[in-house]
């Protein structure tokens, strides 16, 4: 299997990126013209290859949920329940909604991957604070079969790439051992966030913003011990979701 990576940039600053897990020349193919569609404006765009020797397999995705509230307080508030049911700490939970409101990145807004904190300290671990940690090399068995059956489910067109992306990832973060998600995006016209955990599976929430607000970004909330390792397996190993 080839890892295949898309990355865009327009005025020195990240826009767009993707990946895909593919098997056979056809598939790669489909998956580069796919992502080379995907960026709405760009003046650079990196496209990475590289060829797996093992890949890892996991049978089924986080199992989703969905909740919308009437203003982003009560939103927050029902995110900081759901992270308390995985064993964050309340005010762990609220220090991390606060980071992604404000903007994780020390430099000023957004982090191109993930904070890493401590669940019970709130401490923040990950060496790079404007890079973060990120989550690559993973992908849907099969994407088309996901997309239809979302679909079926309700799933809008326009939401379907994000939410496919976003699962396959939370579901990988969790198989790696992180212990509880929080997400929202930074694109200021999406507003859907979530939190993700092995008991609470993946729950959408919105809204997590409010519109037109440019912040956002993960959180991954993890034990002290075995860091190196969990990071390893984020961002190194590869990994194939089979089912939804
Ligand atoms: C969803 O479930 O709709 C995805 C929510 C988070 C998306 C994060 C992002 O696109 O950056």
């Amino acid at each position: 299997m080839f890892s295949l990576r898309m990355r865009a940039e327009k005025d020195g600053r990240h826009v767009s990126g993707g990946e895909r897990l593919v098997g056979t020349q056809e598939d790669m193919r489909r998956a580069v013209e796919e992502l080379l569609k995907r960026p709405k404006e760009y003046d650079l765009m990196v496209i990475t290859v590289e060829r797996l020797y093992r890949v890892e397999r996991v049978r089924k995705a986080l199992t989703i949920y969905s909740y919308d509230f009437k203003e982003v307080e009560s939103a927050h508030n029902f995110a900081v329940e759901k992270l308390k049911e995985e064993g964050v700490r309340e005010e762990v939970a609220r220090l991390a909604l606060e980071l992604l409101k404000r903007g994780p990145n020390p430099k000023g807004g957004n982090m191109r991957g993930a904070v890493l904190m401590d669940f019970q300290t709130g401490e923040r671990l990950e060496q790079d604070r404007e890079r973060g940690i990120r989550t690559v090399r993973m992908d849907w068995k099969d994407r088309n079969l996901v997309k239809k059956l979302l679909i079926e489910r309700g799933i809008k067109r326009q939401y379907l790439e994000r939410l496919l992306d976003a699962l396959v990832l939370a579901t990988k973060n969790l198989y790696c051992g992180v212990l509880a998600e929080l997400c929202w995006s930074d694109d200021p016209d999406y507003t859907t966030g979530y939190v993700a955990g092995r008991k609470l599976g993946y729950i959408r929430i919105k809204p997590m913003k409010e519109w037109g607000v440019p912040l956002g970004g993960r959180v991954y909330f993890v034990k002290k011990e075995g860091l190196e390792e969990l990071i390893e397996c984020l961002e190194k190993r590869p990994l194939l979701v089979e089912e939804l």
